[in-house]
């Protein structure tokens, strides 16, 4: 079944024989994944805005054609505007362990965007730019697939798979720090962008009694983020005591990892969710 919400919202209810559960899509966006018999794995935040010109507090939001604040126009949106405009859906279709593929596209000058949702038993997301040839020179961008995943609790939540990873401390002022060589745990708000990594990521979750595994192509950069009390409570679209459930494992190339496409050319960029 395929229904159309409001503001732009797309929820598309998928009823196959081994993948029953829902997701949603707010301009590319998918808000809601959740395998039959499992608890949601994608976080979205009770105080979330779901209108057209703002990003959904949640789910996988899309940051293109950069992250973070704009490099040269403060006034430009943070994380680019892929996430804050209408995608035309293109296709669905049926897709592997009986579950459905969503596929959307987005022109944001100069690039021509495709984004593809594969539901199934685990989430796939694909996101393809290409540069048409009529381009008069190379572009870069940045992209980040921004996963905020529910958790039971971030105090006893562990990440491996970064260990040896050299990352950007945003709390520390963006300041390079060398490979940590032990898992990620969490005691106050965590701002990283790790770059030079290919490798998957598994998020220990002991309190829901779970793990994810994030696994990735084409992408160099892995960004980590809670933002403890803190600057939760700053965040209007953030509920209070909501920092305890989500935290962000972000499938990106960003900053060092930035992609730089030729006219003519494309890069695809793919993450893949998992259950344990
Ligand atoms: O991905 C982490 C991050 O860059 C944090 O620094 C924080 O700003 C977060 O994204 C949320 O950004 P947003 O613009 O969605 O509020």
């Amino acid at each position: 079944r395929f229904t159309t919400g409001r503001g732009g919202l797309v929820k598309a209810v998928v009823e196959t024989a081994k993948a029953q559960g829902e997701i949603y899509l707010h301009g590319a966006h998918v808000t809601h994944f959740a395998p039959s018999g499992q608890a949601p794995v994608l976080w979205v935040s009770e105080q979330s805005w779901y209108e057209p010109t703002k990003p959904i507090r949640g789910g996988i939001p899309i940051c293109f054609p950069w992250f973070g604040g704009h490099p040269s126009a403060p006034s430009q949106p943070s994380h680019g505007t892929a996430r804050i405009t209408t995608w035309e859906v293109t296709a669905v279709e049926a897709a592997a362990d009986d579950g459905v593929a969503i596929s959307l596209q987005n022109a944001i000058h100069p690039f021509q965007v495709t984004y593809r949702v594969e539901f199934g038993t685990e989430l796939q997301l694909t996101l393809t730019v290409e540069l048409p040839d009529t381009a008069p020179s190379p572009a870069r961008y940045e992209e980040a697939l921004h996963t905020y995943l529910a958790i039971g609790d971030i105090h006893q939540t562990r990440i491996e798979g970064l260990e040896s990873t050299a990352y950007i401390d945003k709390v520390a002022g963006g300041d390079r720090q060398p490979a940590s060589g032990e898992a990620i745990r969490f005691s106050g708000e965590l701002d990283r962008v790790y770059l030079n990594t290919s490798g998957a990521c598994r998020i220990f979750d002991p309190l829901a009694q779970r793990e994810i595994r994030i696994s990735k192509s084409g992408s160099q950069s892995t960004v980590v983020w809670n933002p403890w009390i803190g600057k939760s409570d700053k965040m209007p679209d953030f509920g209070a005591q909501e920092w305890t459930g989500m935290v962000c494992v972000e499938t990106a190339n960003v900053g060092d990892n930035a992609v730089e496409i030729a006219p003519g050319s494309a890069h695809t960029m793919t993450a893949k969710i998992q259950l344990q």
